[in-house]
């Protein structure tokens, strides 16, 4: 039902393929209950995580890279009754487009992000972005990274997002549970994927081997856990939605006036 017939061009074994493979379980799910497929826009930004625009068949728009936010913003003002998902990497959502990212948490408008989040920036040949963990060695940091690695999930909750959460691209159950859970969100949904690139920092066996489940909690809560992996490759990663809550979302003050 969201097939195409476009060639992909990911590398075999990429967790790109997974990703794609859930949010086509969620949508097909969605559209068994009070969905349809034309409710359903995308805005992508630029990179591996994009070509995603190519493979998945609903209504899109193909953006800059770093602004895909702002544009899915647009998108979901134009036709607030467009439930639109966000396609970012981490260096076109944390690094080049980090103040969208912020101010989107902060305004509470109803739309998705999903940041594939593999620590580099992949189409460009795995230079470091805002998430790569101190150390990294890559041929813009010869020497290693020596900045301190921004972590989104803290920055989401302190920022307002609504629906805060973490997962990893090789656990397609979890992947498929928690983009169900943030599509059907009222309010700013941020999904952070951990997306192991196959060939510019390949952490898969990190991640299958260092992680565990969380459920979620109070904000404060939900803080103090996000804090407890800072994106080395090092110690263990809470994978789960870190904190929900029902909260006015941008539509509700501003474009519902009676
Ligand atoms: C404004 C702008 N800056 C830089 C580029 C070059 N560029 C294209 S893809 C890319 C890397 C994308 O990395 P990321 O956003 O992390 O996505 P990934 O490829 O890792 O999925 C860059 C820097 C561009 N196309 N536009
Ligand atoms: S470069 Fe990395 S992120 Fe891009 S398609 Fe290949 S494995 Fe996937």
């Amino acid at each position: 039902m969201f097939e195409t017939k476009n060639e992909n061009t990911w590398c075999p074994g990429c967790p790109n393929f997974m990703i794609e493979a859930a949010v086509k379980k969620v949508l097909e799910n969605l559209t068994k209950s009070n969905y349809k497929k034309e409710d359903f826009a995308m805005v992508t930004d630029i990179g591996c995580n994009s070509k995603i625009y190519d493979y998945l068949d609903i209504s899109g728009f193909y953006g800059l890279h770093g602004r895909a936010i702002p544009t899915a913003f647009g998108v979901k003002v134009g036709n607030p009754k467009l439930q639109v998902l966000c396609f970012s990497g981490d260096g076109g959502a944390f690094s080049e487009g980090l103040s969208h990212f912020i101010h989107a948490c902060r305004s509470n408008i109803n739309m998705t992000l999903l940041v594939h989040n593999n620590q580099v920036f992949s189409l460009t040949t795995g230079q470091a972005t805002a998430t790569t963990e101190k150390g990294f060695v890559e041929r813009t940091h010869p020497f290693g990274v020596q900045e301190k690695a921004l972590n989104p999930v803290v920055l989401a909750l302190e920022a307002g997002a609504s629906f805060v959460s973490r997962v990893s691209a090789l656990d397609p159950k979890q992947l498929i549970f928690v983009i169900g859970e943030a599509i059907k969100h009222s309010g700013f949904s941020f999904v952070e994927i951990i997306q192991p690139c196959k060939v510019y920092h390949d952490c898969s066996t990190f991640v299958r081997e260092n992680s565990y489940q969380i459920k979620p909690m109070l904000f404060v809560k939900a803080v103090e856990e996000a804090r407890k992996w800072d994106y080395a490759q090092a110690g263990k990663i809470p994978f789960g939605i870190f904190f929900k809550e029902r909260r006015k979302t941008f539509e509700e003050n501003y474009l519902v006036r009676g």
